[in-house]
């Protein structure tokens, strides 16, 4: 198999995931800024459809090419997996997931802005829940409870110095993957333990910055930057406050399994 036979194998498609995902979007780049790119399409449909077509892939050992992420279960249960160069950058390097906040967040629930900033884990933390999630059934929620009673250290840091309340309405907005599931569960459990009342509504990526720059929604933990959501942050750079990353050393790309013979976007043909 050489890179020709690759693209044609795939029908000069990518296998990607909802239209209103950054990567998404990144991706609609990526295919402007590639001249080996003319002429491919990117496939969007749902992160699981993606994914069933990734299993049916490597069952038959036939060429995918997917939109792809970390932390994210994929890598976990697949560990023959490689992202393909980017020359261009256009996926960036590494990415960080950031907690933004509704303005006015800070002066009127101090406690909640408070463990909210001390927030932050490491991308083992968030891929263990997701795979024990996905190899259990059992779902998210469960499992990041289980890793909060496992975890009490991590929660004492972010618990700091933080009063406990009585009833304190908190809503998170999220986006639906379980990345982002788990963080949301995570901190909401936590939350609920110093009193507070939390809801998460998860929405497309569009609607979390509209919502936190609104003040419709209080916070958010889901949002990929520099590259992934960039656009949306530009927008509403100046209606939000940014308390920094939750995680360090996020990624997306172009994914392929190892057994394909390429190492980089520009082995692709037009
Ligand atoms: N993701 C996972 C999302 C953010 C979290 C990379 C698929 C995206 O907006 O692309």
């Amino acid at each position: 198999n050489v890179p020709d036979d690759y693209s044609n194998a795939v029908d000069y498609t990518i296998t990607g995931i909802e239209p209103g995902a950054g990567i998404t979007v990144t991706t609609e780049k990526a295919l402007d800024a590639y001249d080996c790119l003319k002429g491919w399409e990117l496939e969007q449909s749902s992160t699981a459809a993606m994914a069933s077509e990734l299993d049916k892939a490597i069952e038959n050992k036939s060429p995918i090419i997917i939109t792809g992420w970390n932390p994210h279960w994929t890598f976990a249960k697949y560990p023959d997996m490689k992202y393909l160069d980017d020359p261009k950058g256009v996926y960036g390097d590494v990415e960080q997931i950031k907690t933004l906040a509704r303005k006015g967040l800070k002066a009127d629930k101090p406690e909640a802005y408070k463990l909210l900033d001390q927030f932050h884990w490491e991308v083992e933390d968030m891929e263990g829940i997701m795979y024990e999630s996905k190899e259990s059934g059992k779902d998210i929620d469960e499992v990041a409870k289980k890793w909060v009673e496992d975890n009490p250290d991590k929660v004492a840091e972010w618990t700091k110095g933080v009063s406990d309340v009585e009833g304190e309405e908190i809503e998170i907005v999220s986006t639906p993957w379980d990345s982002e599931r788990a963080s949301s569960s995570v901190v909401k459990e936590v939350m609920e333990q110093k009193g507070f009342k939390v809801t998460v509504t998860p929405v497309d990526v569009a609607v979390v910055f509209e919502s936190i720059a609104s003040g419709d929604g209080d916070v958010t933990l889901a949002a990929w930057m520099p590259v992934t959501h960039k656009e949306f942050y530009e927008k509403y750079k100046d209606e939000f406050d940014d308390l920094g990353e939750n995680l360090k050393g996020a990624k997306i790309g172009l994914v392929v399994p190892k057994y394909m013979d390429i190492d980089s976007i520009e082995d692709l043909k037009p």
